[in-house]
């Protein structure tokens, strides 16, 4: 049963960079200069040698006499959930049809395991119909599994050669995209000519550079966020007796939370990057949070919103090393520590092999989170971030310092705390106008690339802070969105993750207003997401986006 948002959902018609309205016949590759990765070029020429340097492509009117090719596409959704994934598939199959009638496109089912499995349907019009405008991954599924090893990329390639496929396209974050790049140059590698092109999907924003401007579903994620925390806000400011602390998701970069501060003034968001550039230690945070509790409390105001970004824990100096250790030791004595059934028995296990200022970092912390730093790791080995109640540390230590002070005659207000987490509900969103507008046209260019005859490129759609209508079509090579990282122990090429910059404006205009939103009250509530209406109200981009890509 279909709601009435939903149906009308289905008839929204995106809208696209003026290039590709054209017929796709009409619409040819410009392609510049040969490139360079941002780091670690000698590095990446060899480990790329067929794919390296490829040339920015930008879509311009002029013939393309392989548009009209019949191909055969395979697609998948990798990761987590961003809202618009249907339309990056929406947009990439009306491009192939545009093309050729004949041409077909596959979704392999949950993720990347999906083609290790080759379990695949055919995307048709009349299916895809039943999803466009709307959110969620449900099309097709998603999932995180990592191809990495030889025989998988192996096994990639036996299997899109077996479906006779002339191109494979990757919706994912970072990761994904690194593979997309992998992939490209293995098929090169083993004389195949299947195209691989990747699109940047992630809500936490922290896939971009100078020709990816935002990845797409943080537009409405962060729209979806920032109305919830301005309805918090407003009953904050109604009731006046509580403090709300607000876990946003992003796992590592806090775009999500500068861009809701930026949205809904808090009256403190904490940002990692921060924190990572101060070195500033848990006592430290929770120092600043202390001061802003008893100014607002000295003006009898004991009520306030505060942001904390999910990744934040790996971010503060002794808990990283403490994470970084325990992944370490946890990896290496998996079978052992599998043997181990109280938390009693890890944590004392754990105690004894931590370094010493690991295990004073472990010991310092309420035992609900030590629990959490020992639970099951992602497939990758890693901690788990968003199941970490960081929020709740805060409060607990927010609470421990005002009793102390209170008992010292320092503090005579109330701290009176509630602790949420914003993540899941704004992943699957109905995507918001400019999601649907940039995710059809990153599909429908990622049909362009192929038809083009590029491989190794990510969508590419810019100049996204200004009105569709004067949007850019085109792609970028991903070995220059790459560099060269440790992760796990081995030197590994990877795409960069663009972190908060101290030095961008987003940041620069959080902080230069965040000591006012601190003790004055100065919440801003922005709403829901509108799809209908004027302008202003329904197209406007992320702040984020209109800070860092306006005219200087
Ligand atoms: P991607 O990087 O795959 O886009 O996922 C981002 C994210 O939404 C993070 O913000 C969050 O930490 C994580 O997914 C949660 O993962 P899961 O869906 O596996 O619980």
């Amino acid at each position: 049963m279909t709601s009435p948002l939903q149906n009308d959902r289905y008839a929204y018609n995106p809208k696209l960079p003026p290039v590709l309205q054209s017929a796709v016949g009409n619409i040819t590759a410009q392609l510049g200069d040969a490139t360079e990765a941002v780091a670690d070029q000698a590095g990446l020429k060899q480990l790329f040698t067929l794919t390296y340097g490829k040339p920015i492509a930008t879509f311009a009117e002029g013939e393309n006499k392989d548009a009209g090719k019949q191909i055969r596409v395979g697609v998948i959704l990798s990761g987590g959930q961003a809202p618009g994934g249907h339309n990056v598939i929406a947009g990439l199959l009306d491009g192939i049809k545009a093309g050729n009638p004949e041409s077909g496109l596959w979704g392999y089912l949950g993720g990347p395991a999906g083609i290790l499995e080759d379990s695949a349907i055919e995307i048709t019009p009349r299916f895809v119909d039943d999803y466009r405008n709307t959110g969620g991954f449900d099309m097709i599924g998603s999932g995180r599994t990592k191809i990495e090893t030889d025989d998988q990329f192996a096994r990639v390639l036996e299997v899109c050669t077996q479906r006779t496929l002339d191109a494979l396209v990757v919706i994912g974050g970072d990761d994904s995209n690194t593979n997309a790049a992998v992939l490209a140059e293995y098929f090169l590698s083993k004389g195949s000519e299947i195209k691989v092109v990747g699109v940047p999907k992630t809500i936490d924003g922290d896939l971009k550079n100078d020709y990816i401007e935002t990845s797409f579903g943080f537009d409405t994620a962060t729209k979806t966020y920032s109305e919830l925390i301005g309805n918090i806000e407003r009953d904050a400011n109604s009731a006046k007796k509580y403090w709300h602390f607000i876990k946003l998701m992003g796992r590592s970069a806090s775009h999500i939370a500068l861009e809701c501060a930026l949205q809904t003034h808090p009256n403190a968001c904490i940002i990692s990057e921060e924190v990572e550039e101060k070195q500033l230690t848990l006592r430290e945070i929770v120092d600043q949070l202390v001061e802003t509790v008893v100014a607002r409390s000295e003006n009898g105001e004991n009520f306030g919103v505060v942001l904390v970004p999910e990744g934040l824990i790996e971010f503060i100096p002794e808990i990283k090393a403490l994470i970084s250790e325990l992944n370490d030791l946890l990896a290496e004595n998996a079978d052992y520590f599998s043997t181990l059934h109280t938390f009693e028995a890890q944590s004392e296990w754990v105690n004894q092999k931590l370094s010493r200022d690991s295990s004073y970092a472990f010991s310092s912390l309420p035992n609900e989170i030590q629990r959490q730093l020992l639970m099951d790791r992602d497939p990758h080995g890693n901690v788990q971030v968003s199941r970490i109640e960081t929020e709740k540390l805060l409060i607990e230590m927010v609470d421990g310092r005002l009793k102390e002070m209170a008992s010292r005659g320092k503090f005579s207000g109330k701290f009176s705390a509630l602790q949420h987490f914003f993540g899941y509900e704004g992943r699957c969103a109905f995507p918001s106008n400019f999601d649907a507008d940039y995710c059809y046209s990153l599909g429908y260019t990622a049909f362009l690339l192929v038809a083009s005859g590029l491989t190794g490129y990510i969508s590419s759609v810019r100049n996204l802070a200004r009105p569709a209508a004067e949007w850019v079509a085109g792609g970028v090579p991903l070995t220059m969105m790459m560099n060269i990282e440790q992760r796990h122990g081995k030197m590994k090429p990877v795409i960069k993750k663009a972190l908060v910059e101290l030095h961008g404006k987003p940041f620069a205009t959080f902080s230069a207003h965040r000591k006012e939103w601190a003790v004055k009250t100065s919440f801003r509530y922005p709403g829901a997401i509108q799809y209908y209406g004027p302008d202003e109200v329904c197209n406007r981009p992320t702040i984020t986006l209109d800070l860092e890509h306006q005219a200087p």
